[in-house]
């Protein structure tokens, strides 16, 4: 395995940085987890696109331009040589000293691109559909650190992420301050009900996936309606079907929330239509290398 460091190419033993990057000490960065599928990026450019709006909303100064940050993933998947590949993009505010003052990083940002194969969630879940439940942490206030701003400061999700596992279950809910549902640890949720598919908007303590802006696009393409609408607990309770959507995670059904089961208890009919429609998607559409 090829990484990217600053330019330069390091074997996976070498590929350090220095433990005084405010990425490590603080969390203090910005990142993007990108997939490419049978030598095509999918959707590189809206990644690259959201990794330096992320960049500006915390004055993080990227030292290269999105041209050459698009050319950087490509020279590292030729590199690496993978047909089907996981990459993850880091921006790190770079090398500073022990203060969190930011103006000390005066070597500027490190980017990292670590080009990977993975599988987020077992196969059987694909085809059997995940149980998820609702966790008491939840997504961090908008106000407070934007959930719209992929950093590198994922304790919000990691604590609900443990809370999941400690109840035996894969992925959590995580709720607004509102109490209405947010999104779950690294993918969004959507719900069917009565053939119409809901998703919450974004200024819900939500990301904005890519994924989802994708099921979104095949779903109007394909005459589902489609809406970005608030959705409550017992609206996720009572729903047909339900899925999660991320770039990592893809499209995967969910079948049981809190002790409910979700219409029959198995993937729904819709669900399946658009995990097919976005299969066939990622096998035409993106940047060749
Ligand atoms: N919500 C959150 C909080 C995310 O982190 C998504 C939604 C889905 O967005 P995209 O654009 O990917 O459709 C994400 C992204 C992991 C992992 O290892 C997950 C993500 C990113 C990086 C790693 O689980 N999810």
């Amino acid at each position: 395995m090829k990484i990217y460091i600053n330019g330069k190419f390091y074997d996976k033993d070498n590929a350090k940085v220095s433990v005084f990057d405010h990425g490590l000490l603080y969390g203090d960065g910005v990142f993007e987890g990108i997939r490419s599928y049978n030598r095509l990026v999918f959707k590189l450019n809206e990644h690259i696109e959201r990794l330096f709006e992320s960049a500006h909303s915390i004055m993080l100064k990227i030292p290269l331009t999105k041209e050459e940050m698009i050319k950087a993933v490509i020279k590292t998947l030729k590199e690496n040589n993978l047909d089907d590949a996981y990459i993850r993009l880091l921006v790190t505010r770079g090398e500073g000293d022990l203060g969190l003052d930011p103006r000390k990083c005066r070597a500027g940002a490190t980017i990292i691109i670590i080009a990977d194969k993975i599988a987020l969630y077992p196969e059987k879940y694909y085809k059997e559909g995940l149980e998820i439940i609702t966790v008491p942490t939840v997504r961090n206030l908008p106000e407070a650190l934007n959930p719209q701003i992929k950093s590198l400061n994922y304790l919000n999700n990691i604590l609900a992420k443990i809370e999941a596992a400690n109840s035996g279950c894969e992925e959590a809910i995580m709720l607004d301050s509102m109490g209405y549902v947010a999104e779950c640890t690294g993918d969004n949720l959507f719900i069917v009900k009565n053939k119409h598919l809901y998703t919450p908007p974004q200024c819900m303590g939500t990301l904005r996936g890519i994924t989802r802006d994708s099921v979104l696009e095949i779903a109007r393409k394909n005459k589902i309606s489609a809406h970005e609408h608030v959705i409550t607990r017992h609206e996720v309770y009572i729903s047909d079907e339900c899925f999660l959507t991320g770039t990592a995670a893809e499209i995967i059904p969910v079948v049981k929330v809190d002790g409910r089961l979700i219409g029959e208890g198995k993937p729904g009919k819709i669900t399946l239509g658009l995990i097919k429609k976005f299969k066939e998607l990622t096998k035409v559409t993106g940047v060749k290398y």
